[in-house]
This record gives C-alpha cells, structure tokens and sequence, in this order.
C-alpha cells in the first residue's frame, strides 16, 4: 500500500535477535528518532526504508508495532565499500574537520552512488502521490534529487545529524558538485547548528553558484526555471520521558547507589559516555583527568572516573588504532594510581541497557562531554534529562551542537588540556547551590524542547515549503 510519509535512514530500527532454536525475530530498536516519528508513522500511513543490518539478506517488507518496513539489500561488499568505506572513512572525518584523514576511493564512491540510487527507488516506489519523503543523514546525501527525479510530485526533507564542514575542509571531496546537488533535491535540509548551514550555503554558493538569500536557496530546474529550497538548523533532541520515567524508579535509583558502592563510596564519580570515536575526545579527557591525578590536584581515594566507550566500527582501521591508544592509556593512569580498594578509571568497552546507562547518569556527580566535533551529542542532553534533583555538573565542549543551547555548562575547548584540567576541577568543587542555578535552566531547555518538538517544527517547515 502507497505511503504518505516515508522515512529514509541507513538503518531500520530493528534489530535482529536469534532465539535458541535457531528461529529469527525482529525487535524494534529504541532510539529517539522512533520514538518522534512513530506517532505520525501511525496516523498517517507510514513506512521507512531502509537497510536490515546484515549483509546479503533479502527481505520482504514487513509491518513491526504499526510501522510498514521496507528493507533494502545491500552485498556484503557493499557494506564494505558503501559504508564502512564512504560514509564512515571518507564523509565522516572530512566532516568531523579531519580529526582523522579522510580516505578517498573512487570504487567507495561508486557504490555510494549505487547503494543511494536503491534508497532512492525503494522510496520512491512506495510513497503516495503528493506524499512526503523525509531522508536522514549522512549515508543518504544523494538521496534527495534522486527521489524528486524519480517522483516531482513528492514534498522531500532531508536532516543532516552530523556536522558539516566549513568551505576549506568541504573542497577536498573529490565529488564536493554532485553531493551538493544530491542534497538540494530536497526542499528542507535541515543541520544541527546554525553553523553547519551557513557552511553548507557557502558551499552552494561558492561551488554551485546559485543564488542564495537568507535561508533559500534558488536551485535551476528543467524547465529552466527555479524552485526554493530551505538551508538552516534544526537542532535535534531526546525523547525526555524514558529517561525522567527511568530516574525516577526506585529500583534505578537503588542501582546508582549500588555502582557507587561498588566503586569504592568516592565522594566525586566523574563518567564518560560515548561511543568509541576518534571525535568523541575521550583521549583528550583521559590525560587531563590522568594528569589531575598526577599534580597531585585530585586524589584516586575521593574520585573515579567511569568511562563507558562502547563498541563501534570496529572493522575501520582507524577505530582499531584508537581503541588501541585508549587501552593503553587507562591502562597506565590505572597502573600509576590504582590502590586494592580503588581505581582511577573503570573503563568499560561494552554497550548496556538503557536502565544501567540512566543509573550511571544518576550515579555521576560530573559528566564529561569533551567532544571535538559532534553534530549535537544526546549523552549531554540525556544526562541533564535525569537529574531531577538539580544537582550535578555538565562539562560540554564548545565543539557540540548542544553547546549553542546548553549555555549553563562548564564549557571547555578540550584541544586545550590545561582549560580542561582546570574545569574538571571547577566541576569536583563546584558548590551545590552553583550546581542547582545551573541545573536547573538545564533542565529547563532540555525539558522544553525535546525531540517531539524538534521532528515538529522540521515538518512546519516542510509543510510551509510545500503550500508555498
Ligand atoms: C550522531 C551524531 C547526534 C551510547 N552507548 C550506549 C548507548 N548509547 C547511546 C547514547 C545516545 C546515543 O547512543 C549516542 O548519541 P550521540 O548524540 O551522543 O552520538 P552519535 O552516536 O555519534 O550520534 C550526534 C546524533 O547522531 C543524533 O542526531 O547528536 O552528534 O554524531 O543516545 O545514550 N545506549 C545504550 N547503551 C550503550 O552502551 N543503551
């Protein structure tokens, strides 16, 4: 059945799980993006493409909790090239401001092209007349002027998660003119920060040279025409309930209590959540607070530092190499501090379930966010969402989208480990009144605009476009 509202993203949001008996299952896999799309999904005939998660499978779309889900089959060379390769090696360190240096292989791009064009038509094929198309990401760039070439009569968004980067950094790609053009086939491409557009605009316009003011974008069509497409921020957020719901449990809350007693009672437990990313600043984080321990300024009976890194594009080398450095530095802080009863950092390389990671929340009197580039970060935003009490401190790097709302956070420039050094420390000391002031209008912004309100005002816009 025709769909009035497709989501396009790389991944469906399920997972698939193998009982005993060998028999598969699909289980919805929850994120915030589900849980904000879900109830339009519902109302309005919806359906989303997208890739399964395992290579060489061919799937029949199937219906999961009311949502029609519409796979799309990718080779295991595909995988390897398409996404591991293009979006993961090349498209994400050139836009994370090549933290790492971005590998460029023209077969990665041609299977870029490829695997986007199936997308494309998995999309199209399924979306009602005068339907709407909303694509995510950065894996999916060509996406949008696929569909409309295929598919005029539909409304097409398109919301980049991560950064994009500023016009020096933006020349190097190889094929910088077609995913400009990829991207301005959709009518709103929204970005994280105000920032990201305004590079994305200058691209448009240094590269493309087509007319933009303001906001809009006047891209030529066939007819020799123009038609205007929308550039600008739509800074994204959490699904706030589950978290408030889950810190409020007293069996959570006995869980944070019981992970601080398991730590030895430290009177600071300062924690780290992330993936483990080369842009996640985990490394910058370590010798600062390593490097705390060795002036002398923080001592390993008072605080621990509790550094979940789970596990992520592990067959990318340049994952492996950080995963190796890391190791290696906690290793030795660990090795130079650790006494019998305590230790300096309980690194944890593993994913938990979303009860543990809110009593981890609960249990940290500082949360570290020292990113050097991150489209938004919802760990900081999940951290704030659990704190009901307003106590507890956020450092936030100024290099995350959340850092243009998050203005109450102790923000750091984590390149600048003397600056973080010194904020580590105004966090550990930081009085609880201080604490509370903060917290508070925290708690207040994250509250208030939480992800129903984010996919809300993106689909304004889109409906403004449309009725224009
Ligand atoms: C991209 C952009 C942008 C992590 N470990 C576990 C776990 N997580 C959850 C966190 C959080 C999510 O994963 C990570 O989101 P982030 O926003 O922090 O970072 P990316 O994964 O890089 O996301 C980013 C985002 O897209 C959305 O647009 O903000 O900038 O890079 O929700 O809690 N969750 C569980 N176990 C874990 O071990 N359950």
């Amino acid at each position: 059945m025709p769909a009035d509202f497709v989501v396009v993203a790389n991944r469906l949001p399920v997972d698939r799980i193998v009982g005993p008996d060998g028999a598969e299952e699909w289980r919805t896999s929850p994120g915030g993006l589900v849980a904000a799309l879900e109830p339009m999904m519902r109302s309005a005939r919806g359906a989303w493409v997208g890739w399964p998660g395992q290579p060489d499978t061919e799937l029949e779309p199937f219906e999961i909790n009311g949502i029609d889900l519409v796979p799309v089959s990718l080779s295991a060379d595909e995988v390897a090239d398409y996404y591991e390769g293009f979006a993961n090696d090349t498209i994400w360190p050139l836009y994370h401001d090549v933290i790492a240096p971005p590998q460029y292989h023209r077969e990665w791009w041609d299977a870029y092209v490829r695997v986007n064009r199936r997308f494309a038509e998995a999309a199209a094929s399924i979306a009602a007349q005068d339907g709407t198309v909303w694509v995510h990401d950065y894996q999916l760039q060509l996406v949008p002027q696929m569909v409309r070439d295929l598919r005029p009569d539909v409304t097409i968004g398109y919301f980049h998660h991560i950064p994009f980067p500023a016009h020096g950094l933006y020349a190097q790609l190889p094929w910088r003119d077609q995913v400009l053009t990829g991207l301005l086939g959709a009518d709103v491409i929204g970005f994280q920060r105000a920032q990201d557009a305004t590079y994305f605009l200058t691209a448009v316009r240094r590269r493309l040279k087509y007319e933009v003011k303001g906001s809009n974008v006047a891209v030529p069509t066939v007819d020799g025409g123009t038609r205007s497409a929308v550039a600008r921020a739509f800074p994204i957020s959490i699904d706030t309930a589950p978290y408030t719901e889950l810190a409020a449990r007293p069996d959570i809350r006995a869980r944070a209590q019981e992970i601080r007693e398991s730590l030895g009672n430290p009177s600071k437990i300062l924690l780290g959540v992330d993936r483990l990313d080369y842009t996640k600043g985990i490394r910058h984080r370590i010798k600062a607070y390593g490097e705390l321990l060795e002036d002398g300024r923080l001592n390993v009976e008072d605080v621990t530092l509790v550094q979940v890194a789970s596990p992520s594009r592990e067959r990318v080398d340049a994952y492996v190499h950080l995963r190796d450095e890391i190791e290696l530095a906690v290793g030795r802080i660990n090795g130079d501090n650790d006494t019998m009863g305590h230790t300096a950092i309980r690194y944890l390389h593993q994913g938990y379930p979303r009860e543990e990671m809110v009593a981890l929340y609960l249990a940290a009197d500082v949360m570290l966010v020292t990113a050097l580039r991150d489209g938004m970060n919802l760990v900081a935003k999940e951290y704030v969402a659990t704190r009901a009490d307003n106590r507890g401190v956020l450092v936030l790097s100024e290099f995350t989208g959340a850092a243009d709302e998050l203005r109450q956070a102790v923000r750091v420039n984590p390149h600048d480990i003397a600056g973080l050094k010194d904020a580590i420390m105004e966090a550990v000391e930081m009085s609880p009144a201080e604490q509370s002031r903060r917290m508070r209008s925290l708690r207040r912004r994250v509250l208030e605009n939480d992800v129903t309100a984010w996919s809300d005002a993106f689909l304004r816009a889109l409906s403004e476009v449309r009725s224009r």
